[in-house]
C-alpha cells in the first residue's frame, strides 16, 4: 500500500515536472492540429446542402464527375460536386520554402510551382509586417485525405466532419494549390484558439489577394462552398482571379459562373 502511494507520487512528480520542462522550453508552441480543418471555431456548421457526402470514403474512387474539367488550370475547381480522379497527381509539385509546423509529412510541405513560389512571397511579405505565419499542410493525396477524413469522423463525428473535412477526391488540397496556414501563439491560448481572430488571420484575410491566393472558404458562404468558415484555408488562383475574388466578395464558385 504505501509502497503503491509512493509510486504514485513519483509517477504524479514525474508529469508535473516534464510539463514544467515543456512549458519552459518555449513560451510558443505553434498551433497544429494535423486535422487542421477542424480546429476553428465551430459557429455556422453547414446545414446538410443535398451535396453529395458519404461515410465510405472509397466512393470517392471514381474519375470527376465533369471530366472534360482541366485539373491541371489553376483556376479548376474542386468541391463536393467536382471531384478529382483518385490517382490525380499535379506534375509540378515543388517543396515550399516556407516555415512549417511540426509533424507535417514532406508531401505536405509540396504545392504545385506557381503557388509555391506566390506562397513563399506571401510568408515575406508578412514578415515584412511583423506577422509570423506557419505553414500546416498544403498537398494531400487521396490517400493522406482519407486517412485524415477518416481519422476525423473517429475524434469529431459526422457532422462536424462533414462540415470541415472533404472526403477524399473532393478535397482542393489534391490540387496542390491550397495551403492552410497557421500561426506561433502562447502556450497559454492555445485552448481558446480561433486563427480568424489572430493578428496573423486578419493579415492574411486582407493581404492573401495580392499574392495571388483567397480565402477559400469564407463566413456565411456555407451553402455555396459547401464548408464552414475556415479562415486558414488559402487557394492560389493568380493574381487577377484573386484581387477581384476580393473585391467583389464572391466565393469561386459564384466567381466561376
Ligand atoms: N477543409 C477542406 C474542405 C478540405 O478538407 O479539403
Ligand atoms: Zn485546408
Amino acid at each position: 500500500m504505501k509502497k503503491g502511494f509512493g509510486r504514485l507520487i513519483f509517477i504524479i512528480g514525474a508529469i508535473v515536472s516534464g510539463y514544467i520542462l515543456f512549458t519552459l522550453a518555449g513560451d510558443k508552441i505553434i498551433l497544429y492540429d494535423k486535422f487542421y480543418e477542424g480546429t476553428g471555431n465551430r459557429s455556422g456548421i453547414v446545414q446538410n446542402t443535398g451535396s453529395r457526402t458519404s461515410n465510405n470514403t472509397d466512393e470517392a474512387s471514381s474519375p470527376a464527375w465533369d471530366n472534360n474539367a482541366d485539373t491541371s488550370d489553376i483556376l479548376v475547381i474542386v468541391n463536393k460536386e467536382h471531384l478529382l480522379a483518385r490517382d490525380y497527381k499535379p506534375d509540378d509539385l515543388v517543396k515550399v520554402d516556407v516555415s512549417f509546423t511540426t509533424n507535417v509529412t514532406e508531401e505536405e510541405k509540396t504545392m504545385r510551382k506557381a503557388a509555391a513560389h506566390a506562397l513563399e512571397e506571401l510568408f515575406a511579405g508578412a514578415k515584412e509586417s511583423g506577422i509570423e505565419l506557419c505553414a500546416v499542410s498544403g498537398y494531400r493525396s487521396f490517400k493522406c485525405q482519407k486517412g485524415i477524413y477518416n481519422s476525423k469522423l473517429k475524434t469529431r463525428g459526422k457532422e462536424y466532419t462533414e462540415a470541415y473535412v472533404a472526403v477524399p477526391g473532393q478535397s482542393e488540397h489534391q490540387t496542390g494549390l491550397a495551403m492552410d496556414v497557421g500561426s506561433f501563439i502562447p502556450l497559454n491560448k492555445s485552448n481558446n484558439y480561433d486563427f480568424g481572430q489572430t493578428k496573423e488571420g486578419k493579415w492574411l484575410k486582407e493581404n492573401a489577394h495580392n499574392y495571388g491566393f483567397i480565402l477559400r472558404y469564407p463566413q456565411d458562404k456555407e451553402k455555396i462552398t459547401g464548408y464552414s468558415y475556415e479562415p486558414w484555408h488559402i487557394r492560389y488562383v493568380g493574381l487577377k482571379a484573386a484581387r477581384e475574388i476580393k473585391a467583389s466578395s464572391l466565393t469561386l464558385e459564384e466567381y466561376l459562373q
